[in-house]
């Protein structure tokens, strides 16, 4: 046997063994959620014919050509009959692109369909775009807002890391026909994480911002913004509420940013956010809850303490370590799945349901803020668990 051949059929049995294998819950000690015993997406089940040149003349040590690093921050979304996780895919030259990979029970066996996805360029062409959020909008269409990263064209000689973050659209029916829309517009220098309401606001369209000074830097702006837009065609925020401002000494002291798309329950709007604080090891991101008023969700009514899902395990490390986050969810039935990253490098299921969040955000006491008061916040649980013991 060649060895082209001898590499291409264990290539091939390897991913068929990786795609197919079952996912198993994981028993949860804090009880909101599961974690699952494996990745659902990573760099590996990226199918071999989107990485290697499958002729034995033009390979014939069948290398891959095309490499993958990782496979992460994904968007999420359930189409007909079937889970769709629009994953962020990374290749070894770093640009990330965009795939879509499909699954019965949103838990496993995920197989990537079609091509990887081409979006248009608009008249400044992207140069990495990234961490798409899908939002079926009752307009009818399913919109995708992704961060698109360009060169700053300010940045000085010699300068060649300095680079602008902004909010590209793209909007389709079917999953596989995108069309591109122009950027989105706001007062802010830079934008990242900017997701869209599932619905019309005063009959205008509403989105999650996230107003940054600079490229990393939430700077004097940052916290999740509230916004409204007549259209998407040439989307245009021309004023945002800060509803989520990040906060001295918490989860999210640096910065943070909408999750997915919310998920609306009749006691208000579900929200997944992350959160990132500084440590002496570098930013720590986590991801948060909190649930906001049913006609006017800018408003947050509960806002529960602390993270919602941290690193743990393998998950603390990666391309950049002691990361989770998260740009994708699907409610189903009152299911919910949610995707998340670890470290941006694989992709992770967590289960729970609407029930269980409603009473994870609504009993979840706010954060106090000092130390003290954390305290007393504990000795009133003790207090009133006395007569249990
Ligand atoms: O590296 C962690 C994350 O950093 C960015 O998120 P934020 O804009 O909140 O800093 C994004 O680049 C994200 O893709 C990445 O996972």
């Amino acid at each position: 046997m060649s060895l082209f051949t001898e590499r291409k059929e264990r290539i091939m049995e390897e991913y068929e063994a990786l795609v197919t294998k079952p996912n198993q819950p994981l028993f949860s000690t804090g009880g909101v959620y599961e974690r699952y015993e494996n990745p659902v997406v990573t760099a590996a089940h990226i199918p071999p014919h989107w990485r290697y040149d499958f002729s034995p003349e033009r390979n014939p040590f069948f290398m891959e050509r095309l490499g993958i690093n990782a496979a992460l921050n994904t968007g999420a979304i359930y189409f007909e009959g079937k889970f769709y996780l629009m994953v962020r895919i990374e290749g070894h030259d770093r640009k990330s692109f965009f795939g879509l990979c499909e699954s019965e029970n949103g838990i496993d066996n995920f197989r990537f369909t079609g091509l990887p996805v081409l979006i248009d360029e608009t008249e400044d062409p992207d140069v990495n775009v990234y961490d798409v959020r899908l939002t079926a909008h009752e307009d009818g269409f399913i919109y995708g807002l992704f961060c698109t990263e360009r060169k700053d064209p300010d940045a000085p000689a010699g300068d060649e890391s300095s680079a602008t973050a902004q909010c590209g659209i793209i909007r389709t029916k079917d999953l596989e026909n995108w069309e591109r829309l122009a950027d989105l517009k706001t007062s802010s220098m830079q934008q990242r994480n900017v997701v869209l309401h599932p619905e019309f606001m005063d009959g205008k369209y509403a989105l999650y911002t996230r107003p940054q000074d600079s490229f990393i830097e939430a700077g004097s702006q940052g916290g999740i913004g509230w916004g409204l837009s007549d259209s998407m065609v040439n989307a245009e925020v021309e004023s945002s509420v800060i509803m989520d401002p990040k906060v001295y000494h918490t989860i999210n002291e640096v910065k943070n940013g909408q999750g997915p798309s919310p998920i609306k329950t009749s006691e208000g709007w579900l929200h997944l956010a992350h959160g990132v604080r500084n440590t002496a090891a570098g930013l720590r991101y986590v991801l948060y809850m909190f649930l906001s008023d049913i006609d006017e969700p800018w408003k947050i009514t509960h806002r529960p303490s602390g993270y919602f899902i941290a690193p743990e395990g393998e998950e603390r490390v990666g391309d950049v370590s002691n990361v989770v986050f998260a740009n994708g969810w699907v409610e189903k039935d009152g299911e919910v799945y949610i995707y998340y990253a670890s470290s941006d490098t694989r992709c992770h299921v967590a289960t729970t349901t609407v029930e269980r969040l409603l009473d994870y955000v609504k009993n979840t006491p706010e954060d106090p803020h000092r130390s003290r008061a954390c305290v007393e916040q504990r000795r009133a649980l003790i207090e009133g668990n006395r007569e249990f013991l």
